[in-house]
């Protein structure tokens, strides 16, 4: 008889819970962290980072330095250029100065570096360097970067006569303006995402070993994608891509922050060619937090037209980004606002306009990237708190107002009001079960009851869907490099395996649930197989991990791979088995004969084959490698209800109840998928509620340490109710969808608008993030926004 099926669960393939392998190594202490990497001989670097916002530099004087024992090196932005190396390619087709020559664009731009002996000499001679600055006037806002009398940050640029990055349009204006003609009713909003850094506890670093008798470059980074950075280095550094090698080792949380290319890891590697020695350069926190990729900074004008009903006509949305002094995040080239026109993707839209300005100001370049990429954070965050408002104007309550207007069931595919195709979605369903599970109905009877005595109760709704898993190398490219990604299967004769992708785990667990994947297509224990990441010598080309990618791009290829490798072994399981390859049939981790399935040969056993006793004519081995390029990127749907109390007396306000119902398609682990989402909430709980990373008139930074921008601990998280609602994704080969953004993106819009909902009836229509208790306390007892 035939042996009884195998049991995915327990074979750790999809749907199993399975406990993070990662974790092991690190509880126990033993994480591989570029900064535990040493190397014989190793230097040390440190950078010197301008003081000032917008100066002049008059000049550099390093002869101090120079005298410091222990010093090998002092460079300059000036010593770079003669190399070439004074200015880099940004990711976004922007430039950006390595070390600043001319003048310093903002606070903690890197001006200077010095390599000592150790780290501690390195920090006391780039004091020992005196730069003369002449103070220009900072701009720290796009208002003043608009102004007629603005100053030109950018006056490096050929032919850039202002501050302003783009203009770009999307959508149809004249519709919109047609059905702007014929609303019944229009709402408006003002609003701004304020600047938010994604703070990994890890900061950046880098470990540049360069071996002159080999030519080989190895960079030890912190990079959320490996073989981007290779190929950005062998752009800037002229160095041929063969002989650059880049080791993305443990990292301790991206989120964004380890997707640019910084000018210190340029500096380093340069510093590793000059010295011929290993130069090591570690990134402290106040260094990360002024220097490095930022979020958000966009100030949106809002407006929805609508019917009597409560139907949306159409949306306008103008959008002004602060992108600091450098364009520097990475962006798919052809969005200039990143994908802000995934807005109102989840709703029934006819027709919609977006206008959208990016400037530069005196500040640290970013705006791009932080969980979400692209924009799509802002774009969501503004969607709900327009909808919000659209509601309140229309005087039609905030969930039925979403039912009526949101994509139904029977829509799919559905074409987005700015030209985005989803393709499935249950969402009606998804918000139904958060309102369930929240007793929308009986809150509503307990606010107005509390309301008679005084008491501020408020509840938000955000729904939406967002784009995850660029992908699609039609539309999107970085650099030109289309953005697809990689996985590479080795399938042992025992029936163990190595698998290797273009993606790059910060602490998503992709150890864990990329051998799911196999798991589930080959029926090997998914203990059986070692997944590793992050070395360009050794991974498959990818382009990593960042805008939820992993699972929609990366996750396929491996399936795909997986079925390369499944399809080589049928050939040999019919060998094995002596009947043709059409009589063979598979049940997990088992092919038999159809006519006789007590007759099989176990996946193990047509491993073990494929070394010893392959058929004729066939390659020996069993390994295969996959390129996957998504026909569509992946749209998970989330519906997240939060309920709040505002304390009258003081503004600060507790989050009473938060329920979160997400649609990821199909989940390969729902424990770290919960995980996901407990910890995208509570980012989008911090910016919501205490981070404030702001820049004074000086431009000085503010929020340049732990102690000022703060990061929720358990004590301060409120508690998630989490709910699932599956809707596959259609071309995924396991109906995935991207999920580690989901909860950041929606999360925010669903706090503020319970605080606001709180406050509706004194007249308060916005509160600003983040809403600390003074701003809270402001609204309510002038009735005013804030
Ligand atoms: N997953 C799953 N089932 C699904 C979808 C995902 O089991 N249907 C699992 C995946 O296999 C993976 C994890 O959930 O282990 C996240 O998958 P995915 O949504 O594909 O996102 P990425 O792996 O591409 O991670 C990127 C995303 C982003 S953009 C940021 S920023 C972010 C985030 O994930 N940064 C993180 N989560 C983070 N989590 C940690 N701990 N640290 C970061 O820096």
């Amino acid at each position: 008889t035939a042996p009884p099926p195998l049991d995915e669960i327990k074979l750790g393939g999809l749907g199993a819970s399975r406990r993070r392998v990662e974790d092991n190594r690190f509880i126990r202490g033993k994480g591989n962290y570029f900064d535990d990497v040493v190397l014989p001989g190793m230097l040390h670097m440190e950078v010197l980072r301008s003081p000032m916002a917008h100066a002049r530099i008059k000049s550099i004087d390093t002869s101090k330095a120079w005298e410091i024992p222990g010093v090998r090196l002092v460079l300059t932005g000036e010593a770079l250029a003669t190399r070439n190396l004074g200015w880099m390619p940004t990711l976004s087709y922007d430039t950006q100065a390595v070390l600043a020559t001319d003048k310093v664009r903002f606070q903690g731009q890197e001006v200077a570096a010095v390599v000592a002996d150790d780290p501690y000499i390195a920090k006391d001679a780039v004091t020992a360097i005196q730069v003369e600055y002449e103070p220009l006037p900072p701009v720290v806002n796009p208002e003043q970067a608009l102004a007629a009398d603005a100053p030109l940050i950018r006056d490096d640029k050929l032919g850039q006569e202002d501050n302003v990055v783009f203009d770009w349009e999307v959508g149809d204006k004249a519709g919109t303006e047609r059905a702007f003609d014929e609303a019944d009713v229009v709402s408006r909003v003002k609003l701004h995402y304020p600047r938010s850094h994604p703070s990994p506890l890890e900061a950046c670093g880098a470990i540049a070993d360069f071996d002159r008798s080999t030519g080989k470059l190895t960079v030890y980074l912190t990079t959320q994608a490996p073989h981007i950075v290779r190929a950005a280095v062998a752009l800037i550094a002229e160095l041929p891509e063969h002989q650059i090698r880049i080791i993305s080792p443990d990292l301790g949380g991206g989120f964004g922050n380890k997707v640019p290319v910084y000018p210190s890891y340029v500096v380093a590697i340069l510093a590793s060619i000059l010295a011929e020695r290993p130069v090591k350069w570690v990134e402290d926190r106040t260094g990360n937090l002024i220097s490095t990729g930022f979020g958000r900074d966009v100030y949106l004008d809002g407006q929805v037209a609508m019917r009597k009903d409560g139907k949306i006509l159409a949306v306008k949305m103008n959008t002004t980004s602060d992108h600091g002094a450098f364009f520097a995040d990475a962006q798919p080239s052809k969005f200039k606002i990143g994908l802000m026109h995934s807005a109102f993707a989840a709703y029934d839209v006819p027709y919609a306009h977006l206008a959208a300005r990016g400037v530069y100001t005196t500040k640290a370049p970013g705006g791009v990237a932080y969980r979400c990429s692209f924009r799509v954070t802002e774009a969501m965050f503004f969607q709900e708190r327009m909808v919000q408002a659209a509601a309140e104007d229309a005087g039609i309550d905030q969930a039925a107002f979403r039912r009526l207007n949101l994509v139904k069931d029977d829509d799919f595919p559905h074409r987005t009001p700015y030209g985005f195709l989803t393709d499935s979605g249950q969402y009606g369903k998804a918000l139904d079960l958060a309102l369930k599970e929240i007793d929308y109905e009986g809150f509503l009877v307990e606010q107005a009851e509390a309301r008679k005595r005084g008491r501020l109760l408020g509840i938000g709704i955000s729904t939406m869907t967002e784009p995850l898993g660029a992908g699609n190398s039609r539309e999107y490219d970085i650099l030109g490099i289309k953005m697809f990604d990689s996985a590479e299967l080795r399938v042992h004769m025992t029936g163990k395996a190595l698998l290797r992708t273009g993606a790059k785990t910060q602490g998503q667990g992709h150890e864990t649930t990329w051998a799911q994947i196999v798991a589930h297509e080959l029926g090997l224990p998914a203990d059986d197989i070692v997944v590793e990441e992050g070395d360009t010598d050794t991974a498959p080309f990818g382009m990593g991990t960042y805008a939820s990618r992993s699972t929609p791009v990366a996750g396929a290829a491996i399936a795909m791979a997986a079925r390369k490798v499944k399809a080589k072994a049928r050939k040999i399981a019919a060998h094995l088995l002596e009947v043709s390859e059409e009589d063979v049939e598979w049940e997990l981790g088992r092919f038999y004969v159809r006519s006789q399935p007590s007759r099989g040969v176990t996946i193990q056993e047509a491993c073990l084959a494929a070394y010893s006793n392959m058929p004729d004519g066939l390659e020996p081995g069993l390994e295969a490698v996959s390129y996957y390029d998504p026909p569509n990127l992946t749209w998970p749907f989330a519906a997240y209800v939060c309920t709040v109390e505002i304390d009258p007396e003081t503004g600060v306000w507790d989050v009473l109840r938060f329920v979160a119902v997400d649609d990821c398609g199909v989940r390969i682990n729902p424990l770290i998928v919960e995980g996901q989402i407990q910890g995208g909430l509570t980012e989008a709980y911090a910016m919501a509620s205490m981070q404030f990373i702001t820049f004074d008139a000086d431009g000085n930074c503010v929020g340049s340490n732990f102690m000022d921008y703060l990061l929720p601990t358990a004590w301060e998280t409120p508690g998630w109710e989490l709910h699932e609602v599956v809707t596959p994704s259609p071309h995924h080969p396991i109906g995935a969808k991207g999920v580690g953004e989901c909860a950041t993106v929606g999360g925010p819009a669903a706090f503020v608008n319970a605080v606001v909902n709180a406050l509706s009836h004194l007249g308060v229509r916005n509160v600003d993030m983040p809403m600390l208790p003074d701003r809270v306390y402001e609204a309510l007892s002038k009735g005013v926004d804030v």
